[in-house]
Parts: structure tokens; C-alpha cells; sequence
């Protein structure tokens, strides 16, 4: 990597010293992995973090979303409503649980699952919904509870970018039937790779732990095709010591959305996505999306993207291509593009920009010249 690029993202790192401490905890134990005591004590830091009681540690979040659905035991081939507008993660977990993943719609402000086309897409195959609380955003998930219960639905939300998000004062995390978590390098809490399922069911939390662990119950007893999804010690040491930054790099990202909001918020074409984010809801600082509508802007996301890399600045486009225009989805009925008008038109002016706590103030503003000058320039 080149010490003058700026990514979309940069890991928080343990303090060296500690780490160390903890590695020779490691070395005297000699327990690396399977559930040993920093695991341990980093589960019960995190219940007491996110304010919930079931909660389960993975080697990662796309394993652990797998696991989930399967806790679930949704028939094989049954259906699952979902959003296009999310990382590859989301679908194919659906799909190797040989589930169907079906497309629905997103709300314009939230970038989430909407509920009416939830419904719309419901029929005697759906078994579930898989909502993503996308950058951070909730899914609406009190009318989404109405629609599972109507019909007879389990909910399980994607909550890789929402580790911090609350609604009324409470974690995202305390509803649906199970929440994933990740706890991947490009998150704002970090295990190197990692993730957590949380539950709302004790009967949920203790089958999908056995299925975490090769589906076994004691050295006598398989009780269930389980997998490998274990977080080992290295990692959960991470966790531990990540854990007591959390606050102090929200806090920075707060400062440095504060400064990207006042440079750009009135840029003509330049919309700033959590302008619209509900009062009732509280920001995981995960992402710094913006929206370029290309008409009042001058110049394509894809121009704008351009420019800025030929800067040496990687903004992201997260999320395109939609998970309906991969390969392997792109032939299903719910693919099409009329289907999802919504989500096909703000995957193509999305753009997350650089976004992490050591982002420097110099930085910040070199990137927003750049967006203003683009603009600037098509005058
Ligand atoms: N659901 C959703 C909604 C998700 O967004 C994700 C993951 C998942 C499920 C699955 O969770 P996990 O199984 O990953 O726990 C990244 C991440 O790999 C992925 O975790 C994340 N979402 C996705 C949105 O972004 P890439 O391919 O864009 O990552 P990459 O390697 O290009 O990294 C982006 C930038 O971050 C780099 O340009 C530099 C910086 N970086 C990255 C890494 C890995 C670092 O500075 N250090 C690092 O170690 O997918």
C-alpha cells in the first residue's frame, strides 16, 4: 500500500504493549483456539457492551449469518426476502444454506428493505427475511415485525455496520430473531476477521453455539452437521483490547462527518445520506456515504470515483454491483431491474468516502476540494 493513498478505511489497532501482555497469556496457556478464556471474557464484554444477553462469537460475519439461518431450520429450497443493496456476504450466505434469496426493493431515505415490497413479494415459499441495517441505518424493523408475525416469518438482521447503531436508546441488535454482527478489519470494532450472532432466543443461541463447533455436544454426542466458525484466542484478544478504543474512534468520525457535512452539504448534487436519518435513531459511524446526482452535479458517481482515485483517494462504491446483478442471481424474476427501481438508482450515485479516525484534517479537506472542483469545473 502506498503511504500517500487514502483508503475508504484503516483498522483501529491494539496498543502493542497490551496485545503483548495478552499474547503471553496465549503462551502460557497454550490454549489457541475453541472457546478458551479471552473468547470468553470478550463475549461476556460484549453482552454487556450492546446491553443483551444471548450472544455467540464467530470466526467471521459471513459465517457466522450462515449459522444463523441454519439455527433457524428453514426448509431446503424455502425462500428468503432480502435486499439487493448490500455486500456479496448477505446473498450467498442465504444461497449456500441452500435457501433462495428473492429481491425486494429499498426505502429512498434508509437504503434499507421496504416493507411494501416485502409483502409484495411474499407467497407460500417465503420462510423468512433477512433485512441489512445498511451503513448503519435501522431497517424499519417495528413494521417488519408486523409482516413476520402476519405471516408466520423469522427475522435475522445484517448488522455488519451497525455495531454501534441504537434505536430508542437501545441496541440494534435486540431485534429479530438473530442479528449478525462483523467484526471484519473494515469495521469500526474489529477482531482481524470476526463476527457475533445475537439472539433473542436461549433455545437459538445454545443450537446455533453447537453448530458452530461441528455440531458437537460432548465427546459422546454429534447432534447436528455443524461447521467449523470458532473465533480463536488471537482474535478475541484483538476484540478485547479493540474494545476500549471503540468510543474514542466513534467520536473522532463523528468530528471528521461533522467537517465533510459542512464542506459538502451544499454542493449542488451532493447529497449527504444521513441528513435523513430519523431522530430516534443513533449513528454506528461505520460508513460516510454521499449520493451524486449526476444532473444538478455535472459528472457521473463513476466520474467523480475516477477523479478521485487519480488523486490517490480510493472511495468506494459500496454497494455496486447489486447482489442482483451478480452472475449467479441476475436471471431470477426478482432481479430485474423494474422490480428494484430504487435500489438500481442509488447503487449507481453511491459512493462511501474515506472514513476512519486517523483520517487527517489536511486529508479531509483535499478530498473535499476535489469534489468541489470537479463540480466547479462542469459549470
Ligand atoms: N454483510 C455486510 C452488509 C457486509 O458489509 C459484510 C462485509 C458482511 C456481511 C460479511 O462480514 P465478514 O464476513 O467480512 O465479517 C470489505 C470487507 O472485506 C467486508 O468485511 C465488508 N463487508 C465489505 C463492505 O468491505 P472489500 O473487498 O471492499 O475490502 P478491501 O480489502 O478492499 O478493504 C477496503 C479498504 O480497507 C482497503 O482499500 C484498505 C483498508 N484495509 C483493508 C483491510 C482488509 C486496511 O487498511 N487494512 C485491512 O486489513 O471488502
Amino acid at each position: 500500500m502506498n503511504k500517500n493513498n487514502i483508503y475508504v478505511t484503516q483498522p483501529i489497532l491494539p496498543e502493542r504493549e497490551k496485545l503483548n501482555s495478552l499474547i503471553d497469556s496465549i503462551y502460557e496457556s497454550k490454549v489457541l483456539t475453541n472457546m478458551g478464556q479471552i473468547h470468553c471474557n470478550l463475549k461476556e464484554k460484549l453482552k454487556k457492551y450492546l446491553g443483551i444477553n444471548n450472544l455467540s462469537l464467530f470466526s467471521n460475519g459471513t459465517i457466522a449469518l450462515m449459522v444463523g439461518l441454519k439455527a433457524l431450520d428453514l426448509p431446503f429450497g424455502s425462500e428468503v426476502i432480502t435486499t439487493p443493496f448490500t455486500f456479496a456476504a448477505t446473498a450467498h450466505a442465504i444461497s449456500w444454506c441452500g435457501l433462495k434469496p428473492v429481491f425486494c426493493d429499498i426505502n429512498e431515505q434508509t437504503m434499507t428493505i421496504d416493507p411494501k415490497s416485502i409483502i409484495s413479494h411474499i407467497n407460500d415459499n417465503t420462510v423468512a427475511i433477512l433485512g441489512v441495517h445498511v451503513y448503519g441505518f435501522p431497517c424499519d424493523v417495528d413494521e417488519i415485525k408486523v409482516i413476520a408475525d402476519k405471516y408466520k416469518l423469522k427475522v435475522i438482521y445484517d448488522a455488519a455496520h451497525a455495531f454501534t447503531t441504537k434505536l430508542n436508546n437501545q441496541s440494534i441488535c435486540n431485534y429479530g430473531d438473530i442479528t449478525m454482527l462483523s467484526f471484519h478489519a473494515t469495521k469500526l470494532f474489529n477482531t482481524i476477521e470476526g463476527g457475533a450472532l445475537v439472539f433473542n432466543s436461549e433455545d437459538i443461541a445454545r443450537k446455533a453455539t453447537v453448530l458452530k463447533n461441528f455440531g458437537i455436544i460432548n465427546e459422546d454426542t454429534v447432534s447436528h452437521i455443524g461447521i467449523n466458525g470458532k473465533m480463536n484466542e488471537l482474535q478475541a484478544a484483538f476484540g478485547i483490547l479493540n474494545l476500549q478504543n471503540v468510543e474514542k474512534e466513534k467520536n473522532k468520525r463523528k468530528q471528521i462527518a461533522e467537517i465533510y457535512t459542512s464542506q459538502l452539504q451544499y454542493v449542488p448534487g451532493i447529497k449527504i445520506t444521513f441528513n435523513e436519518m430519523a431522530s430516534n435513531c443513533s449513528r454506528s459511524y461505520q460508513y460516510f456515504p454521499i449520493r451524486i446526482d449526476q444532473q444538478k452535479y455535472g459528472i457521473s458517481r463513476d466520474e467523480l470515483y475516477l477523479v478521485l482515485r487519480k488523486e490517490s483517494i480510493f472511495a468506494r462504491k459500496y454497494f455496486y454491483p447489486l447482489c442482483s446483478q451478480f452472475t449467479h442471481y441476475q436471471d431470477e424474476p426478482s432481479s430485474c431491474e423494474s422490480n428494484l427501481p430504487v435500489a438500481n438508482m442509488i447503487s449507481d450515485e453511491i459512493l462511501c468516502l474515506p472514513f476512519y479516525g486517523k483520517l487527517a484534517n489536511q486529508d479531509i479537506m483535499r478530498i473535499c476540494k476535489a469534489i468541489k472542483l470537479s463540480q466547479e469545473n462542469k459549470r
